[in-house]
């Protein structure tokens, strides 16, 4: 996919100069803080294990650029890369990953339960699709108590064939809650491919079956994730209930760390790599004159120094104590 055609948005629908930076510099943090995480991993110094969302950076990014305070967002096993979205701080994300009590749930939550209540992310929950019925939930909070915030649900292809995933849904559907259910389609659910556990095309067309617009989009084109979602966003604020956007993406990375990718061909992998959303958007910017060279890699100099600062906060930090352990466990 070349650049030029890579995405139809007319130039007046284009988000601010601003805004287009400030998407680079997120997915680009994205992607090196999970790389740096991955060899602190590899090196034994980050404990348990990682479900990386490397290839994916287009869809938090697109989707969280139109989010701002009193929005929610949620998310499963694969949560980084929104946290990192919705502004949570890396180093608070890296320190919960080193189990420090610094961490941004006091190093008790680890990889699967990243989030910061304080940004609108809930800990991450890893049981696949029980995000969903959690996010009507918040919805429906916002939603009686006025307060004019919208969450976003986010989820993998898998989990759209749990039974919560439709329970939410209807829910949400019928009470035009202001949510927007945002389904990750990296083709496989761990070891399964999309193909043997769907007889439709897409997961989007089961909006149909619950009164709600489905969309699908190009999720390595951070363009469309972002007008899509800015789309649906409206439609909730504005009280006309849920959207479901899926958007087609790959994760580039086996589904955890012990995965030997036996599923899938090297070529397949290959190919989705060519349509990395990063390198895609960097040219983008270039070609069309928003962004110099230079000043991207200043911007990239900058994220790596953040990344840094992370870590060495995240090793500098105290573990939990004993006495920790009840904390946060039960409501004062
Ligand atoms: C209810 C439930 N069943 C099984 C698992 C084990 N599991 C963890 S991730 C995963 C695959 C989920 O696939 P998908 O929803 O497509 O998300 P992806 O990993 O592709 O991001 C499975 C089966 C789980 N965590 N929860
Ligand atoms: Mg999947």
């Amino acid at each position: 996919m070349d650049n030029e055609n890579r995405s139809e948005i007319p130039l007046e629908a284009l988000p601010p100069q601003e805004l287009l930076l400030r998407m680079y510099r997120r997915m680009f943090l994205i992607r090196r803080f999970e790389e740096r995480v991955n060899e602190l991993y590899m090196e034994g110094r980050i404990p348990s294990t990682l479900h990386l969302y490397i290839g994916q950076e287009a869809v938090a990014t697109g989707v969280c650029a139109n989010l701002g305070e009193g929005d929610y967002v949620l998310s499963t096993h694969r949560p980084h890369g929104h946290s990192l979205a919705k502004g949570v701080a890396p180093r608070a994300i890296m320190a919960e990953l080193f189990g420090k009590a610094t961490g941004c749930c006091k190093g008790k939550g680890g990889s699967m339960h990243v989030g910061d209540i304080t940004q609108g992310v809930l800990p991450a929950i890893a049981i696949v699709g029980a995000n969903v019925p959690i996010a009507a939930g918040t919805a429906l909070a916002a939603k009686m108590q006025k307060t004019g915030g919208v969450t976003v649900c986010f989820f993998g292809d898998g989990a759209s064939n749990e039974g919560a995933w439709h329970e939410g849904l209807n829910v949400a559907a019928v009470w035009d809650l202001p949510v927007i259910f945002v389904c990750e389609n990296n083709l496989y659910a761990a070891s399964t491919s999309f193909s043997k556990t769907f007889k439709i095309q897409n997961v989007a067309e089961r909006a149909n079956a619950y009164g709600i617009p489905g969309v699908v989009v190009d999720g390595n084109d951070v363009l469309q994730v972002f007008n899509t979602a800015k789309a649906a966003v409206e439609r909730a604020r504005g009280g006309m209930g849920p959207t479901l956007i899926e958007c087609m993406t790959y994760r580039q990375c086996g589904h955890s760390r012990s995965d030997p990718r036996t599923y899938r061909t090297r070529e397949e992998e290959d190919a989705w790599k060519e349509l990395d959303p990063i390198p895609h958007y960097r040219a983008w910017l270039i070609d069309q004159g928003r962004a110099e060279a230079t000043a991207l890699s200043r911007l990239e100099s900058e994220v790596e120094q953040t990344i840094q600062d992370a870590i060495a906060f995240a090793e500098a930090s105290p573990e939990p104590t004993a006495g920790d352990i009840y904390q946060g466990v039960f409501k004062e």
